[in-house]
């Protein structure tokens, strides 16, 4: 096939014919461009233009590829008529280059915070919204760390704990930490390599991943840097065409993933005002005079703008349809009731995770370490607890080695770290990562040592006391890190000349 020059592609640049280049192939979208779950506008922005550096953050790889017909991939671009634009350099990104030259050496890192604090000064602005937003008022953000802080310990003493060991099964799936790193999304927008800075240093400590489905990155590259042996799990987000659905699913079986983790609390996504404050403010972070003509869309920040394919039809009637199509354990995740946990239960499904989707679906909602007390109440009454055959999961929050104890003394089998993790890559890729599993495994074998527990299984209720866990008037000390790195929500701007 002939190669295409750019100048061609140029004059395809409007909604009646439009051409865009990604990684030096030519696509006509002209028909794709309703159906963009991102909306047209954004592809419009680089009509017959190259669209690689945009696309990259927010699609996997073959994005592209798969969901455009055949016959409107026109070809390659021709390497020689493409005339390279120098990219300006912004004054946002000129300081974000200097800050990343001066982030603290990883040896001055000594708790997860400090990862929060570097990814929020070297992070693109656009990125940083994404990641940190929450919605509404951010409460039940929030809430997800003090919540931790209304349970206290209970330690056992002079339990000779000259060894400690905090390996578990999740899942029946060995695990060195009895964390495991849930699903965030857009990896790419806060590192080159994404969610594979996570699956590189999960390999090297036998840690679990879970792999989004709205990674950065394929599926496959995903399963693909896996070492032999190493367990990852899947977060489904189910679309609106369960055969797309039933095809992602059962590849995930036969690649070897161990777990489907069905989110069950976004039906519609949640209204994050960090995010879609983002509309509002230009390349050099400064707020843009923009009015807001009718007829425009609005732009919903970055992940309301591809959440179109979810599903908000779906209900426990297709529990029965996905246990016909895998034999995956299936979890349900983002229970928040008794309620539901028993009708979990019931449906028989392997599990729940407690959460609340990191504060960005419903705000105000309790946190999963609060549920998860009424939740274990309530299986006790299904028969003897724990229960091998289900487990009970809870994320959120999750800071300290002791949120960690915590949760597993009340009840949790582990716990999902996503931001975290997510943030430790952001600002070290796959070293801040190890880093940040270092950290856990220094902070449980004091912790587990100061409680007198030498195994998980040795973490029981009565090592906490979680009497103030319902009452939400906060007395406890003042969490200054997380409220350092907490950037307070902002109110409509003022146009500036
Ligand atoms: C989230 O942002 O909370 C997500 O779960 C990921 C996501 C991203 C974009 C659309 C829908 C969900």
């Amino acid at each position: 096939m002939s190669l295409i020059s750019s100048q061609t592609v140029a004059e395809h640049a409007t909604a009646a014919s439009c051409w865009i280049i990604v990684h030096g192939k030519v696509y006509d979208v002209t028909e794709f461009l309703p159906e963009h779950p991102g909306g047209s506008k954004i592809i419009l922005k680089y009509a017959g233009k190259d669209a690689t550096e945009a696309y990259d953050p927010i699609h996997p790889p073959d994005a592209i590829t798969t969901h455009l017909p055949k016959n409107k991939h026109l070809g390659a671009v021709d390497p020689t008529t493409v005339v390279k634009v120098k990219k300006e350099v912004t004054a946002e990104e000129l300081r974000r280059q200097e800050l990343v030259a001066a982030r603290p050496s990883l040896d001055e890192i000594v708790n997860l915070h400090d990862f929060e604090a570097v990814a929020k000064a070297i992070l693109p602005a656009k990125a940083w919204a994404y990641y940190s937003s929450a919605s509404d008022d951010e409460i039940t953000i929030r809430e997800n760390r003090a919540a931790y802080q209304r349970i206290w310990f209970r330690p056992r003493i002079l339990r000779d704990v000259s060894t400690v060991d905090w390996s578990t099964t999740i899942l029946g799936q060995k695990s060195s930490l009895p964390v495991y790193i849930s699903a965030t999304a857009l990896g790419k927008l806060g590192h080159p390599d994404g969610e594979l800075n996570l699956t590189r240093a999960a390999g090297k400590h036998g840690v679990i991943q879970m792999i989004p489905t709205l990674a950065s990155c394929s599926f496959d590259e995903i399963v693909d840097a896996a070492v032999p042996g190493q367990v990852q799990f899947l977060q489904l987000y189910v679309n609106r065409d369960r055969e797309i659905t039933k095809r992602y699913v059962q590849h995930a079986e036969k690649r070897g993933v161990k777990g489907l983790f069905i989110t069950v609390d976004a039906p519609q996504l949640g209204r994050r005002e960090k995010d879609m404050r983002m509309k509002f403010v230009d390349e050099s972070g400064v707020a843009k005079v923009q009015e807001n003509q009718g007829g425009v869309k609005k732009d919903e920040g970055v992940a309301r703008a591809i959440s179109s394919f979810i599903d908000p039809s779906l209900s426990w009637k297709d529990i029965p349809w996905f246990k016909s199509i895998t034999n995956m354990p299936i979890i349900l995740k983002g229970v928040a009731t008794p309620q539901d946990a028993l009708m979990a239960y019931d449906y028989g499904v392997a599990g729940i995770v407690l959460s609340n989707h990191g504060g960005r679906q419903l705000d105000t909602a309790r946190s999963g370490i609060e549920n998860l007390i009424e939740v274990v109440e309530a299986l006790k009454t299904r028969g003897p607890w724990p229960n091998p055959q289900f487990e009970v999961f809870v994320d959120g929050g999750i800071r300290r080695a002791s949120d960690v104890l915590k949760a597993i003394a009340l009840g949790a089998k582990a716990v999902g770290v996503g931001r975290a993790f997510m943030y430790s890559f952001c600002a070290y890729g796959q070293e801040g990562v190890e880093k940040a599993f270092q950290i856990f495994r220094d902070e449980l074998q004091m912790n587990m040592r100061l409680i007198g527990a030498r195994t998980i299984d040795e973490l029981t209720p009565d090592m906490v006391d979680a009497s103030a866990i319902h009452s939400h008037v906060g007395l406890t000390p003042v969490d200054n890190l997380y409220n350092t790195t907490y950037q307070p929500l902002a109110l409509a701007q003022f146009k500036t000349k």
